[in-house]
């Protein structure tokens, strides 16, 4: 046994996983993949790897050194399970199996716990930063138990992508943790390419720029608060012209947006734990009205408004929308930081926001400079009930909420939906509110069921007789 770490399943992320491992220094990798072709070609097109390829289950766990490390990169769902039952008959107790791919966190809850019954530990790690992030460095989002911390600790630090000379990995909590850290960081970046795009098309309808100088918006805006790598890759995207039209690129993709189901998972958990995060709800539906082209066909019919959009001062519009992009983009980080308090809380999981964000700093897809904002308000306050209050966000906040309401407005006057703006805006303007609504929807619903009421003025839980004379009785809670 030669190797102190392994990985099965040699798809583009595992093999680029197995070579980032193998480049670090003090790794010996063992490889496997179902079919054994990809295994060779590996080892064939990277011999300065080293790699130790097995042909078996069983020659891949006896050339691995105890305690026994590999990390499985297939497909999510059943072929993940297929993979832990067979290195479970393999691997002994103390031996650690690390689950990369992009598993729902509930899935994975359940492995752990099964796996750790056999005296193996089972760790589900998220991992962010796509193809080329597994190569030269992803943000890796680790669960699982204290003890496989310990050997996969400096394992996954050294392949980690180094942000301000810190590795993008933590141990975020036990089981689940990990992935479902993962599962809101890909909402997040749901609602940030959301923003991004609302704002290239206020500003392209607004004013009538094209694509390769929207870019150059863009790529300005990197330089200041903005900078992200979804904002570099956003004016990489507008510059590219189509070889074959000549057109710029982004005039001949078909506007319809697919999506894995991360976004899903992550409103759908978000909804049962009663954490509204509605920026990456919006974004997610906008994908979703996106690809129904059926619908889309009949309903062109429908009327928008009768002026016409103009924008009288350009330079002053951008702005308005850079700082709308911005505030938004500061309520989908504290709506995504809040359902993450919110599992962790639930599912009994200690995790350290601040270090969350800092991972986030590198690797991953929604890598900004920003991210040491958020991790200077954690470390103020770790116990900060919204981000967004945080002095940092509260001052981008009162200096873009003027120009962000604006954009609203814009986009509603001129027919152009902004979903995410408005969303945020909305939150914004709810959760700051001195007196919501709500007390009507509770008395409406005192109305119609019984449910009862609380009052402003005296403890107790109360119900109004609606359908009798109209008092009011003290009544038990059935909020
Ligand atoms: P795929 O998700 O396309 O899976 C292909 C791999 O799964 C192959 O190695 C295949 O083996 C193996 N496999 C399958 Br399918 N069924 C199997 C079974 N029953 N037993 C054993 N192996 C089986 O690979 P990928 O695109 O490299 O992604 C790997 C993981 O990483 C996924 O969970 C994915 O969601 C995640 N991912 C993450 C990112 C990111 O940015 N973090 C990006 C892309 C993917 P074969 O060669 O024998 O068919």
């Amino acid at each position: 046994a030669s190797a102190n770490i392994g990985v099965v399943g040699l798809a583009v992320m595992g093999s680029n996983l197995a070579r980032n491992l193998a480049s670090r220094e003090g790794n010996t990798v063992a490889i496997f993949n179902r079919s054994y072709e990809k295994t060779e070609t590996l080892v064939s097109e990277h011999p300065e790897a080293g790699f130790i390829p097995a042909q078996t289950y069983r020659e891949f766990a006896d050339s691995l050194q105890k305690p026994r490390t590999a990390i499985i990169m297939v497909k999510a769902g059943g072929p993940t399970d297929a993979v832990i039952d067979s290195l479970v008959e393999v691997f002994e107790p103390g031996d650690i199996i690390v689950d990369g791919g992009n598993a729902y966190f509930p899935d994975t809850i359940r492995r752990e716990k099964a796996v750790r019954e056999t005296g193996i530990n089972f760790v589900g790690a998220g991992i962010s930063g796509g193809e080329e992030g597994a190569l030269t460095g992803p943000s890796i989002m680790p669960g699982g138990s204290d003890e496989s911390w310990i050997t996969l600790g400096p394992i996954l630090k050294s392949i980690a992508a180094i942000a301000e000379g810190e590795p993008c990995v933590t141990h975020v909590g036990h089981d689940g943790a990990g992935h479902f850290v993962k599962m809101v960081h890909n909402g997040i970046e749901y609602a940030d390419m959301q923003l991004i795009a609302e704002a290239y098309d206020l500003i392209r309808r607004g004013t009538g720029k094209s694509p390769a100088e929207i870019a150059e918006i863009f790529a300005e805006w990197n330089k200041g608060e903005l900078e992200s790598y979804l904002i570099e890759i956003t004016a990489e995207v507008l510059r590219q012209v189509d070889a074959e039209t000549g057109k710029p690129l982004v005039d001949v993709i078909l506007d319809q947006a697919g999506a894995k189901g991360t976004g899903a998972w992550t409103v759908q958990t978000a909804l049962s734990l009663g954490v509204p995060v509605s920026g990456i709800a919006e974004a997610t539906f906008a994908r979703s009205l996106s690809s129904h082209p059926e619908q889309r066909e009949v309903a062109r019919a429908l009327p928008g408004p009768d002026e016409e959009f103009v924008v009288t001062d350009e330079a002053a519009f951008i702005e308005d929308v850079r700082l709308a992009l911005y505030a938004s983009k500061i309520v989908a980080y504290s709506q995504g930081f809040d359902e993450i308090r919110a599992g962790a809380a639930e599912y009994g999981w200690n995790i350290d926001l601040g270090a969350i964000s800092k991972i986030w700093r590198g690797g991953c897809i929604i890598r900004a400079q920003f991210l040491n904002r958020i991790a200077d308000a954690y470390a103020e306050n770790p116990e900060l009930p919204v981000l967004m209050t945080a002095p940092y966000f509260a001052e981008a906040l009162t200096r873009g909420q003027a120009s962000w309401r604006r954009v609203v407005v814009t986009a509603a006057q001129a027919g152009i939906p902004a979903p995410a703006f408005s969303s945020s805006l909305s939150y914004y303007d709810g959760i700051r509110a001195d007196r919501l609504p709500a007390a009507l929807v509770q008395g409406q619903r005192d109305f119609f069921g019984a449910h009862t009421y609380k009052r402003i003025d005296k403890p107790g839980t109360f119900h109004t007789q609606w359908s009798g004379d109209r008092t009011e009785i003290e009544a038990e809670d059935t909020h």
